[in-house]
């Protein structure tokens, strides 16, 4: 791994985010997106991921949640995970501002973290009837799956065209704007609005550092980028900073 710059911020103390997208858990065995073997190579995005394609047929949409629901259950957080809740848990890690909607943060032990595109074991309810406390657990038997109310459920995730959850953006804007250090991680970076988030906080001063396999729009922004595979230089990364630390 190449040595770090000369301004690289020195205060490492509860000062870094972790911005991630789907690259991190590729290793775990859950497809991309727009990877040449990602999802949208495979089917279209306006049909399985809008509220228009949803109406239109949720069975189809369903069909699509229930294999990645059994997927996410079945694989396991990898390398790259764990390496941000060692950051957490020695005081570095302000907040990992996630994309993804598998849980495998969670599962890593981080707790510090904003779904801000949701959770794919979750569903509530298309009516609103006050049902929104769905979780799977296991996988679908049927689809698609109905509210007690009668009424269709729905993926607790956010779809192209949908706001994000007002709460957890406004966390993570305000944690980003106090993040020394910004980690971009596996992500194509042209999903807005969190791909508007690296170049907010390098006009307020962050440090950028990409980690992803290939170089992508956000590249041009950073400081720091790391080509690979993240499940392998993420931790590598993150053994040097404790080693800077220490
Ligand atoms: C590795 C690796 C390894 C692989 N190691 N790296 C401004 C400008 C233009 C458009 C818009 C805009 N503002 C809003 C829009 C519209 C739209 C948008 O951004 N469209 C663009 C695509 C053009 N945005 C929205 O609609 C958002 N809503 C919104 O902004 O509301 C207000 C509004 C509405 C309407 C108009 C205007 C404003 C909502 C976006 C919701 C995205 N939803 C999805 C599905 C979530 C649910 C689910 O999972 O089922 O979110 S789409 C999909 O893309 C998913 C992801 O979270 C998201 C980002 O993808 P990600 O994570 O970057 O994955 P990939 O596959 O793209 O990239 C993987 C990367 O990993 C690659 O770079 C690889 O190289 C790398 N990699 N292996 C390291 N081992
Ligand atoms: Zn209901």
């Amino acid at each position: 791994m190449e040595s770090l710059p000369n301004n690289f911020p020195t205060n490492l103390t509860n000062s870094i985010v972790a911005i991630c997208g789907a690259g991190i858990s590729k290793a775990s065995g859950i497809p991309t997106f727009r990877d040449p073997d990602g999802y949208w190579s495979k089917y279209d995005f306006q049909e399985l991921a809008s509220y228009y394609g949803f109406t239109n047929n949720p069975k189809l949409v369903w069909e699509w949640y229930a294999m990645r629901i059994e997927k996410v259950l079945s694989v396991e957080p990898n390398p790259a995970h764990f390496s941000l809740q060692s950051l957490e848990e020695n005081g570095s890690l302000i907040s990992v501002v996630t994309q993804n909607v598998d849980g495998l943060h969670i599962r890593a032990g981080n707790n510090r973290i904003h779904h801000i595109h949701g959770d794919i074991l979750t569903a509530r309810c298309l009516d609103d009837c006050g049902n929104e406390d769905i979780s799977w657990t296991s996988p679908l038997n049927e689809v698609p799956p109905y509210c007690e109310c009668g009424a269709l459920l729905r993926p607790n995730v956010i779809w192209f065209g949908e706001s994000l959850p007002p709460v957890v953006l406004d966390q993570s804007l305000h944690d980003i704007a106090s993040a020394e250090i910004l980690l971009v991680i596996g992500t194509s970076g042209v999903v807005h609005p969190v791909a508007s988030f690296p170049l907010m906080a390098k006009r307020n001063g962050s440090f950028l550092i990409e980690f992803n396999i290939e170089s992508t729009p956000l590249t041009p922004l950073m400081d720091l980028t790391f080509f690979g595979p993240v499940e392998k230089t993420l931790p590598e990364f993150i053994e040097k900073l404790s080693l800077l630390k220490s």
